[in-house]
């Protein structure tokens, strides 16, 4: 059986800021898209796609990928995705859809915030004059009302744990980690969050209102890492946004998803050539086009692709896997003559895989057998054996030798 390795990216924000927009330029899925709030209630949820350098160039090889796509030199991954209902101030406590919208986010790996860096859209996400609603609002906004949320399930029963832990020297970590394992929170998160606040985890009663409300807000910024999107780059009120957003903690990317939603949908047609991420875009079938659709076209190529070098959606997605989940590719292989599968596939799979994954524990992730009578790995740039605790790195070629076979 192969182990679960996939890592859920959450895309959250107020209501009407383009959350359904980049959803769906990025899985291609249709999904209602409209200028007013709470156009989504449910969440969608689909695949999308971290983009990387096909190897196969490197090796000189025709690949026949099976798990992901190449196209002309570009590895496309599979990573899921997750759009939801807009978020409004005060929805911790119910307000607009209330927290079922946070409850849908329990399991995100990490978040994308798409703000409407234009300022075109109140609080609430409804239409305001462009620039009249200040976006760094919105960042403030919803690390509190994520923060809240979080603290709403751990105060619930907050009193008991930390009177048990220390009545009973029971591990505050191991109790927390039981009690939060639903959102997604893991001991290390929960160790981090100790010791950034410097709180001491043998005395949690001694911890005030306050320091529980500090520990759960690191508690979300290490187990919810977040990216800025700042989303309609397009409209000319978002340019003094962006460099404003660009001040805060974090990192910016600049985008307009309505730009990459024109882009895909007319390359999925074939009428124009362009893969997601590229920085330009070739019409192939102008006969097709009209002279309305024409210009639509040049609008992104000149608003967007060539202020911004892309429509950053896939640099937003590749940022959140590569970066903030510090995850890297690699191919794995059976034959390592031909760099294919046991069926002649020429580098049929890629996996996205923690960064520090040794090659011992990548045998585990693609089977348990191969995983248990490990002997050793061979790596294809330059054939070299590599031992159990040799550290995977980005774009490997890798093939196991097992004891086992694979069932
Ligand atoms: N100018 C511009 N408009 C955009 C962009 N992305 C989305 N929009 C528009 O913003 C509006 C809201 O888009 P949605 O994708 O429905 O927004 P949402 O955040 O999912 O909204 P809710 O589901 O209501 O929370 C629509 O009119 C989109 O066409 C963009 O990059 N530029
Ligand atoms: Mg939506």
């Amino acid at each position: 059986m192969q182990k679960s390795y996939s890592r859920l990216l959450g895309i959250i924000g107020k209501p009407n800021t383009g959350k359904s927009t980049l959803f769906s330029a990025s899985t291609l899925a249709p999904v209602d898209i409209a200028n007013y709030p709470f156009t989504t209630i449910k969440p969608n949820r689909g695949v999308g796609y971290v983009r990387t350098p096909c190897v196969h160039e490197e090796f000189q090889v025709k690949d026949n990928p099976k798990n992901s796509l190449c196209m002309q030199g570009v590895r496309l991954i599979p990573v899921e995705l997750i759009d939801v209902a807009g978020i409004v101030p005060g929805a911790w406590e119910g307000r607009g859809l209330g927290n079922q919208f946070l409850d849908e986010i329990r399991r995100a790996d990490a978040l994308v915030h798409v703000v409407d860096a234009s300022g075109g859209t109140d609080y609430e996400g409804r239409l305001c004059k462009p620039g009249e609603h200040d976006p760094l609002e919105d960042v403030k906004f919803l690390e509190h009302e994520i923060t809240m949320w979080m603290a709403f399930i751990i105060k619930k029963d907050w009193a008991k744990l930390s009177r048990t832990a220390e009545a009973e020297s029971k591990d505050l970590y191991a109790m927390l980690e039981d009690r939060l394992s639903g959102l997604g929170i893991k001991r290390g998160h929960i160790f981090e969050a100790t010791k950034k606040t410097a709180l001491n985890p043998d005395k949690p009663t001694n911890w005030s209102e306050e320091d529980l409300l500090r520990f759960v807000n690191e508690l979300r910024i290490v187990s919810k890492p977040m990216l800025i999107v700042a989303n309609k780059m397009d409209l000319p009120s978002a340019k003094v946004n962006i460099e404003r957003l660009r001040k805060l903690n974090y990192v910016v990317i600049p985008c307009s998803a309505e730009a990459e939603l024109v882009l895909r949908r007319a390359a999925e047609k074939q009428l124009i050539d362009y893969k997601p991420g590229d920085g330009s875009f070739r019409i192939v079938q102008q006969e097709k086009l009209s002279a309305g659709q024409i210009k639509a076209l040049e609008t992104v190529r000149e608003k967007v692709l060539l202020e911004n070098g892309s429509t950053g959606v896939q640099d937003a997605i590749n940022w959140v896997y590569f970066k903030l989940l510090s995850m890297i590719s690699v191919y794995p292989v059976e034959d390592m003559e031909h760099l294919a599968d046991h069926n002649g596939r020429v580098l049929p799979d890629v996996y996205l895989i923690p960064h520090g994954t040794t090659a011992h524990q990548f045998a585990y992730l693609i089977h348990t057998d191969l995983g248990e009578g490990f002997i050793y790995a061979v790596d294809a740039r330059g054939r070299k054996r590599i031992g159990e605790d040799a550290v995977l790195k980005d774009r490997d070629v890798i093939s196991i030798v097992s004891a086992k076979k694979r069932a």
